[in-house]
């Protein structure tokens, strides 16, 4: 097992990472940039190293600074979190030829992940069911509309490099196609540098229903079970649950399976997140492939009694997981509630400053993972999540009931959050009955 590791992030998942180090009695090295001097996760690490100014293309986006860090420090491996550079192939090829292992997957399997046509070839050669359209990138409208017409409208077209809904075009007819097949490739080039574009029957009112899974280095893959993502806005996710409400054990474990046939195909190994659209009739079709730790992965974690982080750890050392897939049982219900420093009564505007007075809610079933404190300023620099909530109980009724109880108890003042919205949500009756999709937060909440 390594003894001393480096923590390429910031904010919670920088905390969540070095606690699990500790627990695994591993040194940890925490690198921030001048905007973080006073992050929480810097209390408790064994060694801080400033990598650069506050913005990140200077900091906890540049990969020698991180590697000379790693250098001086002296660590075995580097765990970037998530985002920043964790689906970055190039910086894990450069741990690797650095002799620091990149805790997470192999470049090529990050590669494959990162190139959506080529992880939906893969699904589709895989067995997995994939959304009907065209068979790899689409070169001119001709191509388009000739799909379009076989499969029918709505179609979507989407970016090979896309995320975050970036490069993304509904069409309802073919003037639309035309328009949109143009406007998604010039929005993908100026984005991603790559105007590669595909496109895909559009599935109207989906859930977002994505796959744990977990490989080691020796052919092992499980999966941990599926988080419900379909409260959004905007791309962006507020509230992830476990189970789906509405999935039966038989399509759970029919995508469970699915995702673990893809994961073989793509030789991965470590912690990584096949997605799936579920349609209205509950029929499933993969969408992505994410190869990093997600922002949601506790519900996971509390409703399988794992350690994800953990068992990302140990698998980069080399070690097997410490689980067979009939060890994995899902016990009862949790959802994880992301509190943002935004303003939900004025689009959602980002609210940095200081908390003035913080307290923390707890209590049976409720864990609060946060690097904020009281006294602590939200920087501008970076995403706007300042903790999340995460409750864990027998059902979702009572996950519902400890959930108001405790966003009651929390306290942040001196900056706005999404913390008051979710006591909104929780109140209407298509998210009790578990009737929700990804339209749900723009029709009720969020109108543009
Ligand atoms: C779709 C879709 C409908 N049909 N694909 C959005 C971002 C990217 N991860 C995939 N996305 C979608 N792909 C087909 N064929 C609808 C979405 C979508 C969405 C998906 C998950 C969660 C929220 C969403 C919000 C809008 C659109």
């Amino acid at each position: 097992m390594f003894s001393r590791i480096l923590i390429a992030n910031r904010g919670e998942i920088a905390l969540r990472i070095l606690r699990a180090c500790k627990d695994l009695g591993i040194e940890t090295v925490a690198v921030y940039s001048e905007a973080d001097r006073d992050s929480l996760h810097l209390r408790y690490a064994d060694e801080t190293v400033c990598i650069g100014p506050a913005p990140s293309t200077e900091s906890y986006l540049n990969i020698p600074a991180l590697i000379a860090a790693a250098e001086i420090a002296d660590v075995e491996a580097i765990h970037p979190g998530y985002g920043f550079l964790s689906e970055n192939e190039h910086f894990a090829e450069v741990c690797q030829s650095c002799n620091i292992k990149f805790i997470g997957p192999s470049p090529s399997a990050i590669a494959q992940c990162g190139d959506k046509v080529a992880a939906k070839r893969l699904a589709k050669e895989a067995g997995v069911p994939t959304v009907p359209g065209s068979d790899g990138p689409i070169d001119n409208e001709q191509e388009a509309l000739a799909i379009a017409r076989k499969i029918g409208f709505p179609v979507l077209i989407k970016a090979a490099a896309g995320g975050g809904g970036r490069g993304m075009r509904v069409a309802h007819n073919e003037p639309s196609l035309v328009t949109g097949f143009h406007s998604a490739r010039a929005e993908a080039e100026k984005a991603f540098k790559d105007s590669t574009v595909y496109l895909e029957k559009y599935i109207e009112k989906p859930r977002h229903v994505e796959i744990q899974i977990l490989g080691d280095t020796h052919g092992n893959i499980v999966h941990l079970g599926e988080r419900d993502c379909s409260l959004q806005r905007r791309h962006q996710k507020l509230l992830e649950e476990s189970p789906c409400p509405v999935l039966d054990d038989k399509t759970r474990a029919a995508m469970g399976e699915a995702a673990v046939r893809l994961a073989r195909a793509a030789n991965y190994y470590s912690a990584g997140t096949v997605e799936f659209l579920l349609d209205k009739d509950r029929n499933y079709y993969f969408i992505e492939i994410n190869s990093r730790i997600q922002v949601e992965h506790p519900v996971t974690e509390e409703v399988t009694d794992t350690d994800l982080i953990r068992e990302m750890i140990r698998v980069a050392a080399g070690e097997r997981l410490s689980f067979r897939q009939e060890d994995i049982k899902i016990r009862g219900h949790a959802m994880e509630f992301r509190i943002n420093a935004e303003d939900p009564d004025h689009n959602f505007k980002p609210s940095p400053g200081t908390i003035h007075t913080f307290v923390a809610p707890a209590g049976p079933g409720v864990r609060w993972d946060s690097h904020v404190y009281q006294g602590y300023t939200v920087p501008p620099h970076y995403d706007s999540m300042v903790g999340k909530l995460i409750i864990h109980r027998h059902t979702r009724k009572q996950v519902i009931e400890v959930a108001r109880r405790a966003l009651q108890e929390l306290t942040v003042e001196g900056i706005k959050t999404t913390a008051g919205l979710f006591l909104r949500i929780l109140e209407h009756s298509d998210f009790a009955s578990g009737e929700v999709d990804t339209g749900f937060i723009d029709r009720y909440f969020a109108p543009r």
